[in-house]
């Protein structure tokens, strides 16, 4: 601080504030103008470190909804005032890019409890100096900074409560591609739009989808023994173009909210489960945009216009998630607040405010937090990542904790978990900060719970945003080369790509597989963070779970991306054809949340069983968003480097035994059923199947635990036998198949004569490779 500087050959600058002013006072030779001013100066600097406090810890409030239900007109009604000629708000074509805007509302409920809400309030310092006893005691002279707005003398600031409107594309690759790590679960309060002019049914489903992605996303709950508590997801609803609707008056749109959130309560409770934690409703509204009006079911007790709305959020969230300084810390038994560290006990009248009780450590630990939170903000102006392992000393040289002994790196830990879960930084791979990986004390170093590369922290989760958004583009890319799009990016400063440029890039993209030609022009902005190092960026991309690296293939292959669903007729015909290859398993997984994004995550994770990291147009042809075909053969391990260890070990013991299956998503259902070659006798091809089965169960359990913690599955299990006797019937079998799916003639003979005894092994790919392209893809 500038002003410590100043007084450092007087005073000495190490005690902190509070023994500062207090030695000032007991210097008699000392100037009362000099105090004054520098009074101001501190007044001045607690202001700002305060607001910078607040900003750093603000809140978020995640717009969700379709592409174009008015997301981005409803964020520029809350962002300004209505014009004298009401109309709908002026906004661009559907938003690519994810936007954010910060706008900030007077907290006006704030009580003394709350007094750390309020704002410093600046007194003239001549007059609160002149009516106290003068200079007698150190609560006289701060008197200026009277804190408490609730009192009647003076004009309090009210509390400003910050808040960061976040508008999200409506696309839904976007979404199949954003890591659940980068939404925040405290600090956040998710908007779901609708459009209240389509139809109920619509509605409900749209409504439903968006809190399975929700929970599938943002639930994280860690158990209490490491510190942990389980969040609160707050969510609101809220219609949009009433305008529009048919029955547009008070009590029809009123009993229309009501009907809805009744409707809602089935999927509501089942995705909450038995916690009273997770998914929290805390409001529902309808609004126009071209009214500049919202509607509650709370009447004139709740918002009317879209500014009452903010306020009404962002209150909401300043109640549900407390941003006091122990919020972040894994005790959390006094509720002392940001400014008692800032200013001392003695301006406190509230005794839970006060901090001098707490022993030195925990004051110094909250105090450290503080300055940690303010220099990150100053970090995150400069530049937008840094290491894990630079994090950790940063937190631990604020706070002042020894990250060797185990209560400091579990201390550690835990303040980048919780800076990390408010949205404040993101880090990847997410597992970093997993209590899992705890503790990370010197002596573990070597052990296997270290992680086995450093992780990173993204100080700027804003750029994040952009940059999946930027990933998952394809969808609202030129198709075909032109240059002239309806759909350029509307804002420059988010454009970080040239689709034009892409577009002449020949690509495989839309299939998942990325080159590195793609992938210099997509990022060749970005590129610039990584000192313009591709393989950098790729590497990146992996660790980020976005797919694998280029390390042999000059490709990246990434299954969020691939577009083309798996025909009908493959649907039927892999199972029939695994069916015939011999004996195994099947299960079928019950999911509570089912997203694309968890499909996407397990084939990645069974890369290269499920999807081959290879350019060939043989491979190409086998990528489903909804369904792989699984090879669960040796020679598939020539690309070891990816995936998951677990299988390709199971795959490894099965030895000689070719494994083929199928893995399909269908709604809420994950089908999977494998086959070992027949020949062996039963029993060994149980095992082998069982083995590879109880490999990929861990996988999705892994999944469901880590990666989407809100997932859980549930399975039935059937034995799959008689291939033999299927066998015998094949020749009628596949004509029937493939004939319902009007397969000609000429190609069902071709499809018997390749699949013939199953010999090689390898005559499911084939058939399905020689298969007429328009027999394998359902395009979306
Ligand atoms: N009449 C009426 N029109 C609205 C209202 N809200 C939005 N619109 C119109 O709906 C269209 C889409 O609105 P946007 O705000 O761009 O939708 P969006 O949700 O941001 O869409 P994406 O960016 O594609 O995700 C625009 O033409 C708006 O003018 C409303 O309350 N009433
Ligand atoms: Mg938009």
């Amino acid at each position: 601080m500038q002003l410590c500087m100043q007084e450092e050959d007087l005073h000495g600058d190490q005690e902190g504030l509070t023994t500062f002013t207090n030695k000032m006072l007991v210097r008699s030779y000392f100037d009362a103008s000099t105090f004054n001013n520098t009074f101001q100066q501190i007044q001045s600097i607690l202001t700002n470190d305060l607001e910078d406090y607040r900003r750093i810890m603000r809140y978020r409030f995640v717009f969700l909804g379709n592409s174009g239900v008015g997301k981005s007109s409803a964020i520029k009604c809350m962002l300004n005032n209505p014009p004298i000629i009401k109309a709908v708000p002026e906004v661009g074509p559907p938003s690519i890019h994810p936007q954010t805007s910060l706008t900030t509302v007077d907290d006006n409920t704030q009580s003394k409890g709350d007094w750390y809400k309020a704002y410093v309030q600046f007194v003239d310092v001549e007059t609160a100096a002149s009516s106290g006893s003068q200079g007698s005691s150190l609560l006289g002279s701060l008197n200026p900074l009277n804190v408490f707005s609730s009192q009647t003398k003076g004009v309090a600031d009210p509390a400003k409560i910050f808040a960061e409107l976040v508008d999200m594309p409506g696309d839904k690759n976007f979404r199949r591609m954003l890591p659940p790590t980068l939404l925040p679960s405290k600090n956040a309060v998710y908007c779901i739009l609708y459009d209240l002019t389509q139809s109920f049914e619509n509605i409900k489903a749209h409504i439903e989808a968006e809190l399975v992605f929700l929970h599938a996303n943002v639930a994280r709950t860690y158990p209490k023994t490491v510190g942990g508590d389980a969040p609160r997801v707050a969510f609101c609803l809220l219609g949009t173009k009433r305008d529009e609707m048919r029955e547009k008056s008070e009590l029809s749109v009123v009993s229309f909210l009501n009907k809805l959130v009744t409707a809602l309560g089935d999927v509501f409770f089942r995705l909450r489960g038995e916690d009273t934690a997770g998914l929290i409703c805390i409001g529902n509204f309808a609004s126009s945009a071209r009214d500049w009006a919202v509607t509650s079911t709370k009447g004139d007790r709740g918002p009317k216009t879209f500014r009452d709305l903010v306020q009404f959020l962002g209150i909401v969230a300043s109640q549900l998630y407390p941003n006091t300084p122990t919020n972040l810390l894994p005790s959390s038994r006094d509720t002392a607040s940001h400014m008692t560290y800032m200013l001392g006990d003695e301006v406190v009248e509230n005794a839970v405010e006060k901090t001098s009780h707490l022993h030195p450590v925990q004051q110094r630990l909250r105090k450290g937090l503080i300055t940690l939170l303010t220099g990150l903000g100053r970090e995150q102006k400069v530049r937008w990542l840094m290491s894990e392992s630079e994090m950790r000393k940063l937190v631990s040289e604020h706070l002042g904790i020894d990250a060797e002994t185990q209560f400091g790196a579990m201390c550690i830990n835990y303040v980048i978990r919780e800076i990390a879960v408010r949205g404040i930084i993101s880090v990847v791979p997410n597992a970093i900060i997993e209590p899992k990986y705890l503790p990370r004390a010197k002596d573990d170093v070597a052990g296997p719970n270290k992680h086995p590369r450093d992780g990173i922290i993204i100080l700027d989760p804003q750029r994040m945003y952009l940059f999946y958004s930027l990933f998952a583009a394809p969808g609202v890319l030129p198709k075909g080369g032109s240059a002239a799009s309806p759909t350029k990016p509307q804002d420059t400063k988010a454009s970080h790509f040239d689709p034009s440029s892409l577009a002449r890039v020949s690509t495989t993209y839309q299939r998942g597989v990325m080159q590195q030609d793609v992938l210099e022009v997509l990022f060749s902005k970005f590129t610039a963070y990584f000192n313009k190092d591709i393989k950098l960026v790729s590497e990146f991309l992996a660790v980020a779970g976005l797919g694998i690296s280029l390390k042999s293939e000059a490709t990246l292959i990434c299954p969020g991306h691939i577009q083309s669903r798996i025909s009908k007729c493959l649907t039927e015909y892999i199972p029939y054809l695994v069916s015939l290859h011999g004996d195994g398993l099947g299960r079928r997984y019950r999911l509570n949340a089912a997203t694309p994004a968890f499909f996407a995550r397990l084939q990645t994770v069974l890369i290269p069983f499920a999807i081959a990291p290879s350019r060939e147009p043989n491979f190409l042809k086998l990528m489903w968003s909804d369904a792989s075909l699984l090879v669960l053969d040796k020679m598939r391990l020539k690309w070891g480097i990816f995936g998951s260890r677990r299988v390709k070990d199971a795959v490894m013991q099965a030895a000689g035994t070719p494994v083929r299956g199928i893995l399909k998503l269908e709604g809420d259902l994950l089908f999977i059923a494998i086959t070992a070659k027949g020949g062996a006798d039963s029993s060994t091809m149980m095992n082998v199947c069982r083995n590879i089965m109880d490999a990929i169960h861990t996988e999705i359990g892994i999944l469901c635990s880590r990666f989407q913690r809100g997932v859980k599955a549930q399975f039935q299990e059937l034995t799959i036998t008689g291939y033999a006797a299927k066998r015998q019937r094949m020749e009628e079998g596949i004509e029937t198949v493939l004939g319902r799916h009007e397969v000609p003639l000429t190609e069902i003979v071709a499809q018997r004569n390749l699949v013939g005894s199953f010999a090689n092994g390898r005559e499911i790919e084939e058939a399905i490779h020689q298969l007429r392209p328009e027999f394998c893809d359902d395009e979306e």
